[in-house]
């Protein structure tokens, strides 16, 4: 036993000696040194470094208070702002994407975080940070929590049009797809890990938030919603263009319907 500690000390402060009859490869010695984290935390980010620059100390206040081990993945897709370099200056992993839009950097985000559980949040500051203490405490009460606008005691800072949008869309989903849930398009959420591990998705704009509920309660997982208040994005433009993403919406919702009346 000591000796193999000592092997192992031995070959991570130098790695021109050999000691014993193998060395430990690369992804070895960084569990060796980094140990696992507690919490994945997921940050699409398109053209987001103005917003980065502040969200990203914010978020390692609120985990250092909480005092849990967490790992920033901000997944940058095209940005061609300096989200990428602010991400690196800020300590966090910067994940390429290989799939289009938001849903395209959820699916990267997903595929990167190692925690047990995951957050996914806006880099907009539309999501305070100060939240992820409530999701923390509530962890094990669902395999999905959402940061919930429409259920009592939450709120959301948005314009008229834009409330009303988003009311028309979580209203048919909910309606259609026999859904109890309030706001199934916000993107402030904990997963537990494992559900993920189960999903097949498809979509790949904002309907990608939907389309990861459907699959969860099919497959029978606990969703719950927590009330929260939702703020205005701090700076920067919105890629959320409902119109121009609503025969995408069309379509996953006729999928979901099928998908979710066919079992
Ligand atoms: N990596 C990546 N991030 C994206 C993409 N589309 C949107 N995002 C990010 O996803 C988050 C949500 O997008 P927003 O534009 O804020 O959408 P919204 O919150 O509905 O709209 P507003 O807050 O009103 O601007 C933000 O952090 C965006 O930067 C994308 O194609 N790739
Ligand atoms: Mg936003």
């Amino acid at each position: 036993m000591f000796s193999d500690t000592f092997r192992r000390v031995l070959s991570l402060c130098s790695p021109s000696v050999s000691v014993g009859p193998r060395r430990l490869n690369h992804s070895e010695k960084l569990n060796a040194i980094v140990p696992m984290p507690d919490l994945s935390i997921l940050i699409p980010a398109l053209n987001e470094a103005e917003n980065l620059r502040l969200l990203l100390p914010l978020i390692r206040e609120v985990i250092e208070e909480l005092g849990v081990r967490a790992e920033v993945i901000v997944i940058v897709g095209g940005s061609t702002d300096d989200s990428k370099s602010v991400a690196h200056q800020l300590d966090a992993r910067v994940v390429e994407q290989s799939e289009r839009g938001y849903g395209g950097a959820l699916l990267a985000g997903f595929a990167a975080a190692t925690a047990p559980y995951v957050v996914t949040m806006d880099a907009d500051l539309s999501h305070p940070p100060v939240f992820l203490k409530d999701f923390w405490l509530k962890r094990s009460d669902a395999d999905l929590l959402i940061a919930s606008r429409y259920v009592a005691g939450g709120q959301a800072d948005m314009a008229i049009s834009r409330r009303i949008l988003s009311t028309i869309l979580n209203r048919t989903y909910a309606l259609l797809l026999g859904m109890k849930l309030r706001d199934l398009s916000s993107g402030f959420r904990m997963y537990d890990r494992k559900v993920l591990a189960t999903l097949d998705l498809r979509a790949r704009d904002f309907d990608v938030l939907e389309e990861i509920l459907v699959r969860i309660q099919i497959n029978h997982g606990r969703i719950k919603e927590v009330p929260f208040h939702y703020k205005v994005r701090h700076s920067g433009r919105s890629h959320a263009k409902l119109l121009r993403f609503g025969w995408a919406y069309s379509r996953t919702l006729l999928r979901m319907c099928r998908l979710r009346y066919s079992k």
